[in-house]
């Protein structure tokens, strides 16, 4: 097959870059895109599931019939309020139960919400509601020690669309979300074929970017994930990361678990003291964590009395998990472990429980669907020989064919015939499956040697005294290019000196090139709102340190 260098096809209205109307009549024929909307899809789901138990959040116990009327009333209560179909609504809501049934209303009204995190502040929200030109802002009271309501106050004044702010809880000047409510009344079914919510970009790099996410593919995203990862009636999935996080959202998460019948239980936090009594309480069976996480929970599984027994999966993934780690695991909270390798545009890539242990160690899992198209690349855009590292290209039935409002983005992020470049480096096994292997742009260029600070990261994490890892470059003071920074949360009381760290890597057999020429000990390492370490506050602290 030779594709042909077309000009990609120009954004629809709704800010949605189609897919090519073959690809997307293809998609449909064989059952990836079944036509229907997320609206539509709760409401089949209370039909089949009726009387079970969908929602846990706090006190409030939703079954599937009440979410769906609940879901109902609140749609008309945001109508009366002028919000209707493709208007766009800034969410920023914690765990808790009015996400879910906020999240339904507005897909069936056609509303299109802007999922941001908890962990959002005024940068990024004032560009996410500027760059979505937002008519309504949906905030939690308070969370974590935070008043949401001076943030809006704030990302009011910088946006002038931003016509309601909705708060659960205490709602100060603003509206109460509780008052969202009216007898309900059926709308106009969006088009499925249409955008159905924006993600924000992991990236952490630059400023956040819109993701959108048409009802047909997050649809199917939560639908096949939960098949791959064998949910059932009886799953009990504990969102504990920030819903509004595609992970814990659709992969197979909330909507892939109430795809299936079974009960979403929503922590308010990852925290084990959060986490560990739900699991008891809720006989919570699969649960999905970023790798920086697992580490306290295993800690706490030692001493905490709550009976775990009941977790069989942990999903691991957002970044990568060592191969010791994963091995640990199953001893340490006796459950299997799951590897995911997602990103919110898009391709998922999940380790199977019909994979060897060691597949599941040491692989991020295979592609999610028989049409993901993958392409691994050199730096001039060849494919590499098979099993070499490259960059992944990707396109598919649930992989964005560009960002929402970014031409000049999207010029670069995609190639012309449709492939989203992930600026992951990554190797692919003759059994399909992926091996992270970091970011292509995330390299130490030393003495004209390009390292990647993920490999660094590997071999350091390796040593007893290290509990954590980041490796950065820091300017060379002797020269042009960078060295080595090994940022290192001990394991006990102390960190291995740079000498210890350097015999110890060469000792594996790690060439000379590649051991840090300097370590820094931090109590733990920055991260993003997700929860991933974020390099660009290391690099940040390290020049501070150094009084640049
Ligand atoms: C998930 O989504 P995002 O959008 O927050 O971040 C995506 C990026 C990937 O491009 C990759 O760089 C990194 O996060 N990543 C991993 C990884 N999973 C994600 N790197 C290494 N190993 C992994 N297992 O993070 C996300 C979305 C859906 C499911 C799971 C994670």
């Amino acid at each position: 097959m030779t594709p042909i260098a077309t000009e990609p096809p120009a954004p629809l209205p709704s800010g949605l870059t189609p897919w090519p109307a073959e690809t997307a009549a293809r998609y449909g024929t064989v059952g990836h895109w079944d036509g229907r909307t997320l609206g539509a899809l709760l409401r089949d789901w209370a039909a089949r599931y009726g009387d079970c138990l969908a929602i846990v959040a706090g006190r409030d116990r939703l079954t599937y019939r009440q979410l769906d009327e609940r879901a109902d009333r609140m749609a008309a209560g945001l109508a009366d309020l002028g919000i209707g179909a493709g208007d766009r609504v800034l969410v920023q809501l914690p765990n808790t139960g009015e996400f879910p049934v906020l999240f339904f209303a507005l897909a069936r009204l056609g509303a299109i919400p802007a999922l941001t995190l908890p962990a959002h502040r005024l940068t990024e929200i004032g560009h996410l509601a500027r760059l979505s030109g937002a008519v309504a802002y949906v905030i939690a009271d308070e969370y974590a020690a935070f008043d949401y309501r001076e943030l809006a106050a704030a990302v009011q004044a910088e946006a002038p669309e931003l016509r309601h702010v909705l708060v659960a809880g205490d709602p100060g000047p603003y509206t109460a979300l509780a008052k969202v409510d009216a007898e309900p009344r059926r709308f106009p079914d969006p088009d499925p074929a249409d955008v159905a919510l924006l993600l924000v970009s992991g990236g952490t790099t630059g400023v956040p970017k819109l993701i959108p996410r048409t009802h047909n593919d997050y649809g199917y995203n939560a639908r096949a994930s939960a098949g791959a990862c064998d949910l059932s009636k009886e799953t009990v999935y504990l969102a504990c990361l920030p819903i509004a996080h595609n992970f814990p959202l659709a992969c197979p998460g909330m909507l892939g678990t109430l795809s299936v019948g079974g009960r979403v239980v929503l922590s308010p936090s990852p925290a084990p003291g959060d986490a560990f009594p739900l699991i008891e309480a809720e006989r919570v069976t699969h649960t999905a964590l970023v790798p920086p996480l697992i580490p306290l929970w295993i800690d706490a599984a030692e001493w905490d009395p709550a009976d775990i027994s009941s977790l069989r999966v942990l999903q691991a993934g957002g970044s990568k998990l060592s191969a010791d780690l994963a091995r640990t695991i199953p001893d340490a909270l006796g459950c299997s472990v799951q590897q995911v390798f997602g990103m919110a545009e898009g391709l998922l890539n999940y380790t199977r429980s019909d994979d060897d242990p060691e597949t599941v160690a040491l692989t991020q899992g295979r592609p999610l669907s028989a049409d993901d198209e993958l392409r691994i690349v050199d730096a001039d855009g060849r494919p590499v020989a098979p099993g070499e590292a490259g960059e992944l290209l990707v396109r598919g039935p649930y992989t964005l064919r560009g960002y929402y409002r970014a031409p000049e983005v999207n010029a670069t992020a995609f190639t012309p015939d449709g492939f989203y470049c992930s600026g992951d480096l990554v190797r692919q096994l003759p059994s399909g499956h992926l091996i992270v292997e970091g970011r292509v742009k995330d390299t130490i260029d030393r003495n004209g040697e390009s390292v990647s600070a993920e490999e660094v990261e590997g071999h350091v994490t390796a040593h007893p005294q290290v509990r954590r890892c980041a490796a950065v470059g820091v300017p060379d003071p002797a020269g042009e290019g960078e060295r080595i920074c090994a940022v290192v949360v001990p394991d006990g009381s102390s960190a291995p000196t740079v000498q210890a760290l350097r015999a110890f890597l060469l000792e594996r057999g790690v060439a000379a090139f590649k051991l840090p020429d300097r370590v820094e000990t931090v109590a733990d390492l920055p991260l993003t709102a997700i929860g991933k370490i974020d390099k660009k506050a290391l690099r940040r602290m390290l020049a501070e340190r150094d009084g640049a």
